[in-house]
């Protein structure tokens, strides 16, 4: 019998895409598109050839075109349950296209339109229950046009303001529907705006604490979003992880200083994507993991499917090795040498008082000792490498 390939994904891994990633025609500010349209329904047909996909994400109008009629809408869920039945994928995450439209050339919760702010609102409260028609558990806001291209066009106290007005409303909403949804918010520096409010996912983190239901909002961080401004991703993913405010999160690549690539994850920064595969694994995050990327724009639909394939493919690979890098005794011997816990001080400066402060002011430290102390990070990081590249 043929052995099983170990990474070959399964639902049980929770890897999702979503309707405007693999349905991606390919279109860009220069070029018309290269691949033809799929409806709703053969794009989760395929992503059901591709095999081992959990879910499949939605914008209310990738699934509904903005202008359809009532019967239409109909026809158009009832081919997309019956495929979603089919296939047995499910539906964890939805979210609102408020970029796509003309309406939203100066933003949605933060034009300087009260009504465009206004219509913003009901477009997202009517696709937080088509959403939740169809099982999702997860309400993503990526503000994409929450911005300017010229400082002198908008007040940025005033743009947090509106935001927390309509994020406070819909929370409100979300309760007194009994939708039961988690809101995720997407940070992004730049693209489509020439500047985005909450440019970062450190800015979501700090703003949530000043909403009405803190509890109910958390953050959807993107890895090419933070490799856009140039940060660290697992350093980005790890500070949500501990203010427990990851609800999910997006997947792909990026290179620095290009344009917004929405690369297939792993395909350039691998250490970076398996120090995340690390994280996520060492801290059991458990939510879906997101592919928010596009194949290139020479693929055909053949070749859509092996970016999907080699999307989930590249995480089971990293997964694996994260399971080498922490049975690695040499990986682990050096670990434990470099972090160098002492019982007596997380007892006294784990809680202030005046007795823990004047110890510690008496206390005696060696500083030449203690940076004379071996830290053999090259040593460290080079097995780390060898780990990464396979040869370990
Ligand atoms: C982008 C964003 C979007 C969002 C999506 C879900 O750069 O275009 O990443 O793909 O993730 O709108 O909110
Ligand atoms: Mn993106
Ligand atoms: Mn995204």
């Amino acid at each position: 019998m043929a052995k099983k390939d170990p990474f070959t994904p399964t639902a049980a891994d929770k890897f999702t895409f979503g309707l405007w990633t693999v349905g991606n025609t390919g279109r860009d500010p220069f070029g018309e598109p290269t691949r033809s349209k799929l409806d709703p329904a053969r794009i989760v047909e395929l992503l059901g050839e591709v095999g081992g996909v959990y879910g499949v994400n939605f914008h209310d109008n990738d699934l509904i075109p903005i202008d359809a009629t009532p019967s239409e809408a109909e026809q158009i869920k009832r081919d997309f349950r019956k495929a979603l039945r089919r296939t047995g994928l499910k539906v964890p995450m939805a979210t609102t296209n408020l970029f796509s439209d003309p309406v939203f050339k100066d933003g949605a919760f933060t034009s300087n339109d009260a009504q465009v702010r206004a219509y913003a609102i009901q477009k997202t409260m009517r696709a937080m229950e088509l959403g939740v028609e169809f099982g999702a558990k997860i309400y993503v806001f990526w503000g994409g046009r929450e911005g300017t291209d010229s400082n002198a066009t908008k007040d940025p106290v005033q743009a947090v303001r509106w935001f927390r007005e309509a994020m406070n409303f819909l929370c409100k909403y979300n309760l007194d529907r009994k939708l039961g949804l988690k809101f995720a918010l997407e940070a992004k520096p730049n693209e489509p705006r020439g500047h985005i409010f909450a440019p970062v996912t450190g800015s979501y983190l700090g703003f949530i604490s000043t909403l009405d239901h803190p509890e109910m909002v958390g953050v959807n961080p993107e890895f090419a979003h933070e490799q856009m401004a140039g940060l660290n991703f697992p350093q980005v993913v790890g500070e949500a992880l501990e203010a427990g405010k990851l609800f999910h999160v997006d997947l792909n690549d990026q290179e620095p200083g290009r344009f917004d690539q929405d690369l297939r994850f792993g395909s350039q920064s691998y250490k970076h994507a398996f120090f995340l595969v690390k994280l996520l694994t060492d801290y059991k995050y458990s939510g879906p993991k997101h592919f928010d990327s596009h194949a290139y724009r020479t693929a055909d639909y053949a070749d859509v499917k092996e970016f999907a394939r080699g999307s989930m493919r590249t995480y089971k690979i990293l997964e694996s090795k994260v399971a080498k890098f922490n049975k690695d005794r040499a990986i682990q011997g050096l670990l434990r040498k470099i972090v160098r816990e002492d019982r007596k001080l997380a007892g006294l400066v784990g809680k202030y008082s005046r007795k823990s402060a004047g110890a510690l002011l008496a206390m005696d430290f060696s500083r030449r000792k203690l940076a004379a102390r071996p830290l053999p990070y090259e040593e460290l990081d080079q097995l780390a490498m060898e780990v990464i590249l396979g040869v370990r």
